[in-house]
């Protein structure tokens, strides 16, 4: 283990339902450092870039939408194993998998609409965060 970055998105849901704020420190309560965070909102050419590697799934359009329907939150994380450790934070994709106290778990509505994002290796960590951020607003 070492430490690494990580890229989060509290999405459209969670943003708009109030729940930021405890999704945030459920974060920081796993130990994860806030290098950066920002509100914006997706165009939809930014969500389609965004999960292109979704982009033959049946659920590919309806995600779009979601994803752009408000405002997000995008936040670069570090800590110890931050990829792996973040996916255990947030629980499984579909909230009725999560496991007890995970992010998911506590405020995800359903498969779709699960209130966070967060990167599935440091490869796309690292792509992901460059999408968002430049490396020298990372403090
Ligand atoms: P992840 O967010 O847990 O990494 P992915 O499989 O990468 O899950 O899917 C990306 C996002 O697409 C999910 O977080 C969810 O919003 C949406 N999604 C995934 N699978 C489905 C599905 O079967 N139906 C509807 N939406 C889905
Ligand atoms: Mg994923």
């Amino acid at each position: 283990m070492s430490v690494e970055r990580t890229f989060s998105i509290i999405k459209p849901d969670a943003v708009a339902a109030g729940q930021a704020g405890e999704i945030l420190a459920m974060i920081q309560k796993a130990g994860f450092k806030v290098l950066g965070l920002r509100m914006t909102r997706l165009t939809e050419t930014q969500a389609q870039g965004f999960y292109a590697v979704h982009k033959e799934r049946p659920f590919f359009e309806g995600l779009v939408k979601f994803m752009t329907e408000g405002p997000i939150i995008v936040m670069a994380l570090e800590r110890e194993d931050a990829v792996k450790g973040l996916r255990e934070v947030m629980g499984a994709t579909n909230p009725a998998n999560a496991a007890e106290g995970t992010i998911r778990k506590r405020f995800a509505a359903n498969i779709e609409r699960n209130c966070i994002h967060g990167s599935d290796a440091p490869e796309t960590a690292a792509q992901e965060l460059a999408f968002f951020f430049s490396t020298a607003d990372l403090l």
